[in-house]
């Protein structure tokens, strides 16, 4: 078998998506997730100016070879650009694997290791009363384990935390024409006093049960950071993600040995050797990489299996900004590895399911894969075409003094 055409699709249906479709002579196609939020465009020229030719004539089946080609071969390595076009490929060619074979993904990544994986949803809100209105509606449509972001007093708008509460989820993205990012205001010392406050509130409210978890988004140093661990100790955080910026491995050193609060990282990490020191350490509880971001399903098993060494389990990041094509790979793998620990699962617009059909389903705040064979998912090309690329990006933070800081 041999691949004859690798197309990249850039669509907008509600936000901007990269996709990978690599078609086979015996007319088999597979499809990947290149979606690099904010950066789209320079995955898509990766992956037509310098990828698509050197697929052209080969071997689709040669899942591993072709990853250790594209990896080794660029001598350029890691980083998001290179790593979203990547994996792109690797999903699409297990796709295709798992289509000739006749078996959904799962079954060839050593068929399911559970029944169902349970999601968290995403709850937020300005205050206590429309946090806790969000809560209600994400355990009404199904959610078990719940991720709690809330704004600071005194700050216009914080991360997670949606202006408009109706559209429930967060506003990490801006699709208006703006030539320059939102800027919106940060302040540590705020955010720290709050926090623990609304955490008790929720306690108290929801009961001791409910999974909570809470994204700090890179913004603490690894002080503030084990300060905020000890002080949600008593409300039993399921984890604390990204408490510092995750390239800085060491720092989460300080953080562990001052508080039990489990903790997460890894959504912007791209390879396994970032995870080398926060493995090998047990600094962390949750490796959060996503399959579109980390090369695709072939090195994130790897990692896994490593976590699993050191009882570190499996959360695929799973935001609104990976496509229907990353969540299905995330859901697969998921089901297969031993150490799964949760998956992310902050749902689409209508839109975005009508670009891609999926076979994967979430019921009881769990999802499942489905059964067609390879991922099973669809692209609808005359659809997304109808929707074309808009420039978007992430806001961006400052302190009151304009100092730039971690958003
Ligand atoms: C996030 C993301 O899902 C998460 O935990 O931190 O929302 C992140 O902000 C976006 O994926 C950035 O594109
Ligand atoms: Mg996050």
């Amino acid at each position: 078998m041999k691949i004859v055409d690798a197309k990249v699709v850039v669509t907008s249906p509600g936000r901007n998506f990269v996709t990978l479709r690599i078609t086979t002579d015996e007319g088999v196609t597979g499809l990947g997730d290149a979606t690099l939020n904010g950066r789209e465009l320079a995955v898509a020229s990766y992956l037509t100016d310098h990828v698509v030719p050197l697929l052209i004539g080969a071997d689709p089946h040669r899942v591993e070879d072709t990853w250790q080609y594209l990896y080794r071969g660029a001598y350029w390595r890691r980083g998001p650009v290179t790593m979203a076009a990547i994996a792109a490929v690797d999903v699409a060619l297990w796709d295709i694997k798992a289509k000739v074979a006749g078996l959904p993904l799962y079954q060839l990544l050593g068929g399911a290791s559970r029944e169902r994986v349970r999601a968290y949803g995403h709850a937020n809100g300005r205050d206590l009363p429309e946090l806790f209105d969000s809560i209600r509606a994400r355990r009404a449509e199904g959610y078990q384990a719940i991720r709690v972001q809330i704004g600071v007093p005194g700050l216009s708008n914080t991360y997670g935390v949606h202006q408009d509460p109706a559209l429930g989820q967060e506003n990490a993205t801006r699709l208006d024409q703006r030539p320059r990012p939102v800027v919106e205001e940060w302040d540590t010392a705020a955010y720290l006093r709050h926090l623990p406050g609304v955490f008790e509130a929720v306690r108290n409210e929801f009961g001791p049960e409910l999974p909570l978890l809470h994204d700090a988004h890179h913004r603490l140093t690894p002080i503030q950071a084990a300060r905020l661990g000890k002080d949600l100790e008593p409300y039993d955080l399921f984890w604390l993600e990204d408490c510092t910026p995750a390239e800085n491995q060491q720092a989460l050193r300080l953080v562990r040995h001052h508080t039990t609060t489990p903790l997460a990282i890894g959504e912007v990490l791209n390879t396994v050797h970032d995870y080398q020191t926060l493995l090998t350490e047990q600094l962390i509880d949750y490796a959060r990489s996503a399959v579109t971001h980390f090369g695709g399903v072939t090195p994130l098993r790897k990692l896994f299996d490593l976590a699993a060494q050191y009882q570190i389990k499996s959360a695929i990041h799973g935001p609104e900004d990976i496509s229907p094509v990353g969540m299905a790979a995330a859901i697969h793998l998921d089901l297969a590895v031993h150490n799964f620990g949760i998956q992310e699962y902050s749902g689409h617009t209508a839109d975005t399911h009508a670009v891609f059909r999926h076979a994967y389903t979430f019921t009881d705040g769990h999802l499942h894969p489905g059964e067609e064979p390879g991922i099973g998912v669809t692209l609808d090309e005359e659809l997304a075409a109808a929707h074309p690329y808009r420039p978007a990006y992430l806001p961006v933070n400052r302190l009151a003094d304009g100092t730039v800081h971690d958003w």
